[in-house]
């Protein structure tokens, strides 16, 4: 990856490029959208309008997951502190880093400088995010990186660190298949020294009656969280997508154990996409498959981890034990 670093005395901002990124938007698009079944990566979501919705689904009462998360980590820091000693924290999509705040807090109050390496896809969530921390922390040192790091967890390799503390919030590991979040889990596995830590908050598996309304929201938001995917083609394609002819659906699938985000197309239609050169036709009741969010129990993340090169040594849940933080190390 191509990096450029901006600093200041606090701040170190690395950028991914630009141009590399919209090259490669194209390319998932025309792959997703000419597969028999179409469907998109969920990491196209968060352009800066996505990134703004996500923060109202969060929330949102029906979702869940957020608070669970939050109450798990305000209820917890100092003893999560404590766990993982003073090390440097580097965090996979922190967005705005609103729940991570509790366990920088408990870093503050510990008095000693401490370094904070969020990466994320939204640059403008990022910049901004890490100035709001600058102010509101004085021990804080911030080594920002704007990346894609789901396929490439080595990403985190640029900021040199030789220990810390690795922590993937929000149950986005879900976004992965099984089989990729392994992979994901191994690559960043190699990667830990003996002292470092990895720190897992994921969505465990619960009565689809729950599940469902998290991604079904009775104003709508999800729904337009979804179709905004739609919107980003538009403006950064060419494409000439009417997002009003496509529904939002949200099922959760009980073999795969996994909540599926799908656009329904409400009628036949050809769309073209003038920067890739297609024209995408859509059967009425059509779907593209825009996320997956996968459910695991706690024996799962557990398996899921020993497979990932990851040790569990301790779990934190929710007075609801709607979710699960779990610290690992490498095995
Ligand atoms: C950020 C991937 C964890 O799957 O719950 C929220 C994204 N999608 N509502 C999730 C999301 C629909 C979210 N993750």
């Amino acid at each position: 990856m191509q990096t450029e670093a901006i600093s200041n005395k606090r701040l170190q901002f690395h950028d991914m490029d630009v141009a590399v990124h919209r090259h490669t938007f194209a390319r998932d698009v025309t792959l997703g959208l000419t597969a028999p079944q179409k469907w998109l990566p969920p990491k196209y979501f968060y352009d800066e309008r996505g990134s703004q919705l996500y923060e109202q689904i969060c929330a949102l009462p029906e979702y869940y997951l957020y608070r669970a998360e939050q109450e798990i980590l305000r209820t917890y820091a100092a003893e999560i502190h404590a766990e993982i000693g003073h090390l440097a924290l580097v965090e996979f999509g922190s967005g705005n880093a609103a729940k991570t705040c509790y366990l920088l807090a408990a870093y503050e109050w510990a008095g000693q400088p401490f370094r904070y390496c969020p990466v994320d896809i939204s640059r403008e969530i990022l910049s901004d995010t890490a100035n709001r921390l600058l102010r509101e922390y004085t021990n804080i040192e911030i080594h920002a990186m704007h990346a894609d790091f789901a396929g490439q967890p080595e990403v985190i390799e640029a900021f040199q660190l030789e220990k810390k503390a690795v922590a993937f919030f929000g149950s986005s590991l879900g976004n992965f298949t099984p089989e990729e979040s392994v992979e994901f889990l191994r690559r960043t596995a190699a990667i830990l020294g003996p002292d470092d830590v990895f720190l897992l908050g994921i969505d465990l598996k619960k009565s689809p009656t729950i599940l469902i309304p998290a991604y079904d929201d009775a104003r709508g938001i999800t729904a337009a969280f979804n179709l905004n995917v739609l919107h980003r083609i538009n403006y950064e394609l060419g494409g000439q997508f009417d997002p009003q002819s496509f529904e939002h659906m949200a099922i959760y699938n009980p073999e795969k154990g996994r909540i599926e985000m799908h656009l329904r197309s409400r009628q036949a239609q050809r769309v073209p996409i003038v920067n890739i050169e297609q024209v995408i036709t859509f059967r009425k009741d059509e779907t593209i498959h825009t996320e997956n969010s996968y459910k695991y129990t706690e024996d799962e993340v557990c398996d899921l981890g020993y497979e990932g090169n990851l040790v569990l040594h301790r779990t934190w849940f929710d007075a609801r034990r709607y979710f699960l933080l779990a610290l690992f190390r490498s095995r």
